[in-house]
């Protein structure tokens, strides 16, 4: 990889890690960041330094801002659950608060006018033990300027981790394409044509006529992923599902007390990248502190049981057994 590469890669996992921190988990989350790169000597090289420099500022930025206190009511403030957040960015009217009902637990309002969803509104869709939080949006009225419901939609779609921009295919799609390019580009979700944000479409009302040439122009014209659905027919969101869970690029670690069975229930769901000493982090600090060595299986492969170090990279479904020290 070229220190070039290398950089691109990092500022897309920090962006990843700092997306929705604020106050001192901010400030931990990017003290850790700088310890890993001169960990890993990467502080020597020139890009890598201005790196640092700047997550200092932020650090400095961050503690000097006051803590807020009881905030007000915010419709668009939607806490985050789950282990991963997907936006839905449409206009008006695509059927993004239908989509979300046939893919979450939630029942919200739909309907044949303009402008039904008034507000951000969560549920969550479950895929092989992984909760992917999915924000419904109000949709985008694209002959209306300057709306202030357009600035909520674009703050919350930069909380997500991917952003799912959704294209009705009974409609004009370069209407709706370039008009939702514009508005990621106005969110600063794509800066210069790139983003450090999963993008992708799901193309919806699949079963309308002309559609099939409608999806296949779409994906003449975009070189991002595009799922195509219908409420209607069931085998097209079943795939939805397991497509958005392969969008959010999660793995997911099964726990394993010594001399025990692993629990397959509940599995630990951690970006793609992420070490050992994440997945401690998310159980408690102290169990960085507390670690001495893990052992991993990972089925298919000759990995068994081999002991590892607190910087060993998780695959999808490794099963850990963590060895610590007494507290
Ligand atoms: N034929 C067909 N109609 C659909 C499909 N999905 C949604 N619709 C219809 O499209 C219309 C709009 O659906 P909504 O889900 O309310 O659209 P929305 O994008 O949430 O609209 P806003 O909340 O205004 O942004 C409704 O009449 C739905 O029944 C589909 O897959 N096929
Ligand atoms: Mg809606």
């Amino acid at each position: 990889m070229t220190t070039h590469t290398k950089l691109k890669w990092y500022r897309y996992n920090i962006a990843r890690r700092i997306r929705n921190l604020e106050g001192d988990d901010l400030i931990q989350e990017l003290e850790d960041i700088i310890e890993d790169i001169r960990n890993k000597k990467l502080d020597k090289i020139g890009l890598f330094k201005i790196q640092i420099r700047e997550l200092e500022e932020l650090i400095a930025e961050t503690k000097k801002k006051p803590k807020v206190k009881g905030r007000t009511y915010d419709p668009f403030d939607i806490p985050a659950s789950g282990d991963g957040r997907i936006a839905l960015f449409g206009i008006s009217n695509v059927g993004k608060s239908t989509l979300m009902n046939a893919i979450t637990n939630t029942n919200v309002k739909t309907g044949a006018f303009l402008h039904t969803t008034r507000e951000a509104l969560a549920g969550t869709c479950e895929y092989e033990n992984v909760k992917i939080q999915i924000i419904d949006l109000p949709g985008f009225l694209d002959f209306k300027e300057d709306w202030n419901i357009s600035r909520q939609i674009r703050r919350v779609a930069r909380t997500s981790d991917a952003v799912m921009m959704v294209i009705d295919l009974s409609m004009d799609i370069d209407r709706q394409y370039d008009f939702l390019i514009e508005q990621l580009e106005e969110a600063k979700i794509i800066i210069d044509g790139e983003t450090t944000y999963k993008l992708g479409i799901i193309a919806t009302k699949g079963d309308l006529p002309d559609s099939s040439e409608k999806y296949q122009y779409l994906q003449k014209i975009t070189s991002l992923d595009v799922f195509p659905t219908s409420v209607k027919n069931e085998e097209s969101l079943e795939k939805l599902k397991e497509n958005l869970f392969k969008f959010l690029d999660v793995v997911r670690i099964y726990t394993k007390p010594p001399q025990k069975k692993a629990d397959f229930e509940k599995p630990f769901v951690l970006p793609k990248g992420y070490t050992i000493k994440d997945m401690l982090k998310k159980i408690h600090t102290s169990f960085i502190e507390r670690f001495r060595y893990a052992r991993v299986w990972r089925p298919s492969s000759e990995i068994q049981g081999q002991s590892v170090g607190i910087d060993y990279e998780l695959a999808d479904t490794d099963i850990v057994e963590l060895i610590l020290h007494r507290s």
